[in-house]
């Protein structure tokens, strides 16, 4: 009978022999599994010096859970549980670990789906191979032997009784959860919440980092099979009929078509650069001369607006490089990263371009290493191939070295080439060290702490962006260039209103508003445009300059011939839409969502107009939504392209 403590010191010895018996190889194994975590982060460099004791804790709790159950078995039903538990393991780190050292990247369960499509990477493979992948066997190879060894010499291994079984689970599930238990106050203590371990994902590093790679992909796993039914067939009815009658992709072949082709594009995306502060002086000083001056020289957009949603930053990119709209409650360059996109760099690769894109930041941040292959760029250049003279505001590359260092590349890429350049520089928290500071801002009336770090960090990068267009002067790539320059997003200063940005703006966009500027040297487009024009409508735009006809999953419009612009703001919390803004019209949706308790606005001016003359517009831009959200979550962009 069960007995839950020994009477005596020989009846305690049996016990401990009994239970050690039992317990010995799944406990070695799960301390084996955390250690296993541990070199895997060790040996790729995932954020080594961070996080050890919660990576400690959870891999080992993992590894508790995982094998574990084994001692609810007979000997042979314990060695066949292990044995499968640890071949799965073992093949699971191993393609982690290879895929890692080929991409730079972490597995997605959603790459699997194309696993048979990729080139032959045998080759590859081959020449990734490492001892180390020899520690990711251990645990396969210790149950092996350890199989082989007790059924060759008959040991005995004791067989729990079902009270025991009991007691043995609840072990196993107690320590489990201290587990996890720590690794979630961990992250209490340091954000205040948890989210930033499975919703908020900034970068894949930090949680591999915190969690262990197993983890990750019993997460990704996880959200994956929960993302498989969003969309209904009702949804992909509605998409194909959308697509029928589409009047046409992005306005393709309008005027200007061809002006600029087989010009370089070079796209530079300014972090937080909002509206506000072109054209503004700040105690007698301009806050951003050099583009106040480039704005002048070519074409200047001020009523120009970002789309992006959870994934800011990666939204922009998103939104700009497929002209479709961002997810309200996703991230997809994280959710759908594998997805098969129609995407810009891939265009223009198709037409004789080499597509690079550089930012000053590591290569898991936004899972832009899973994500850029997939919308055709041919180079990525992160943080490792950039050295920073000295560390300076967010990331540590000041956009001054990260300008200086592009300009050098740029030279050396051959034409024509697309560039997308990503500053880093004015991101929150805006911290730019003094003798980089070169706004004169005395006690400011109105503008607080925050606002004022702001305004110093858009001037630094204002001056950069100023060097770097002088660079292309000298280095003859200005004149055969088409330039963007535009804001990533918002700034969420509050910057905007301190400055008395524009009473027209909607306030539902106050946080949306950012410059474009548009540089076609020689080509005679200059002057102001005040279409509205967000993201989506790059894209397009881009094409037609070039000579090129987009794809049909183009949702944007071509700035420069649309006859009707509109953009739309949508609700990220349901994903309806919240706001539409044309040139003459503006629909403003009330909090319940019911179309007729919205607002329609003549503009400019808001006038207030009766609600039905809103409808049409309404309606167009809901099915657009609807549209861009089902090729998403379906990776059905396929429906659109017929
Ligand atoms: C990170 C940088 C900032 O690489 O692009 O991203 P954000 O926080 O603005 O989305
Ligand atoms: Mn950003």
């Amino acid at each position: 009978m069960f007995i839950p403590f020994p009477n005596t010191a020989k009846d305690f010895l049996k016990r401990l022999k009994r239970c050690f018996s039992v317990f010995w190889l799944p406990a070695v194994l799960a301390l084996l599994f955390a250690v296993q975590n541990q070199m895997f982060n060790q040996w790729l460099n995932i954020v080594p010096q961070f996080y050890l004791l919660r990576r400690v804790a959870v891999t080992f709790a993992l590894g508790i859970l995982l094998y574990g159950p084994a001692v609810m078995f007979g000997k042979k039903g314990k060695h066949v549980y292990l044995a499968a538990i640890s071949l799965a393991l073992s093949l699971i780190f191993t393609a982690h670990f290879l895929y890692y050292r080929f991409f730079g990247a972490f597995l997605q369960a959603s790459a699997l789906r194309y696993a048979g499509q990729t080139a032959d990477e045998s080759g590859a493979i081959k020449t990734l191979l490492t001892f180390k992948l020899l520690l990711f066997w251990l645990n396969f190879l210790a149950v092996a032997a350890v199989s082989v060894f007790s059924f060759w010499r008959g040991w005995a291994e004791a067989v729990l009784s079902k009270k025991e079984k009991v007691f043995a689970a609840l072990g196993i599930l107690i320590i489990g959860f201290s587990g996890y238990g720590f690794l979630f106050a961990m992250e209490k203590y340091e954000w205040g919440d948890t989210s930033r371990l499975y919703s908020k994902i900034y970068d894949m590093a930090t949680l591999v980092g915190k969690a262990g790679i197993i983890n990750f992909s019993l997460e990704d796993l996880a959200k994956s099979a929960l993302r498989g039914n969003r969309v209904s067939g009702e949804d992909f009815k509605f998409v194909e009929a959308w697509a029928a009658s589409r009047p046409g992709n992005g306005g393709a072949g309008g005027q200007y078509f061809g002006l600029l082709k087989n010009r370089n594009v070079i796209l530079i995306q300014v972090e937080s650069l909002e509206e506000a502060v072109i054209g503004k002086e700040i105690a007698g000083q301009e806050i951003t001369p050099n583009l106040n001056r480039l704005a002048k020289e070519g074409l200047y957009f001020p009523n120009y607006y970002d789309q992006v949603g959870p994934g800011n930053t990666a939204d922009a990119e998103f939104s700009i490089m497929n002209s479709l709209y961002p997810l309200p409650d996703s991230v997809a360059f994280i959710d759908y990263a594998k997805n098969k996109y129609s995407a810009l760099p891939q265009l223009l690769g198709e037409n004789g371009y080499c597509s690079y894109v550089l930012h000053g930041d590591v290569p898991t941040f936004w899972n832009r290493s899973n994500a850029y292959p997939g919308l055709g760029y041919s180079q990525w250049i992160g943080r490792d191939e950039f050295s920073a003279a000295r560390q300076v505001g967010f990331g540590g590359l000041g956009d001054g070295d990260f300008f200086n260092q592009a300009a050098i590349k740029l030279e050396n890429f051959s034409q024509p080439f697309l560039a997308t350049l990503i500053t880093l520089t004015s991101h929150s928290p805006f911290e730019l060290p003094e003798d980089l500071r070169t706004l004169n801002l005395p006690q400011q009336p109105g503008l607080d702490l925050n606002q004022q770090n702001y305004l110093e960090s858009i001037r630094y990068v204002d001056q950069a962006i100023g060097q770097f267009v002088e660079k292309l002067k000298q280095d003859g790539l200005y004149e055969n260039s088409l330039i963007l320059i535009y804001g990533d997003h918002g700034s969420f200063s509050g910057i905007g209103q301190a400055l008395g940005d524009d009473q027209n703006i909607l306030p539902a966009f106050h946080n949306s508003h950012v410059p474009l500027v548009v540089l076609a040297p020689g080509s005679g487009l200059k002057g102001a445009n005040n279409a509205p024009a967000s993201h989506l409508d790059l894209y397009p735009t881009i094409a037609n300059l070039l000579g090129i006809i987009p794809p049909k999953s183009v949702l944007g419009q071509d700035i420069l011939n649309t006859k009707d612009p509109a953009v739309v703001l949508r609700n990220l919390a349901s994903g309806s839409l919240n706001t539409v803004l044309t040139d003459n019209l503006a629909f403003e949706a009330s909090s319940d969502g019911e179309f007729k308790n919205g607002q329609c606005l003549q503009m400019p001016g808001k006038l207030a107009l009766p609600v039905e003359d809103c409808r049409q517009l309404y309606e167009q831009q809901s099915a657009k939504l609807r549209v861009s959200d089902t090729v998403i979550r379906s990776d059905r962009l396929d429906l659109l392209l017929k």
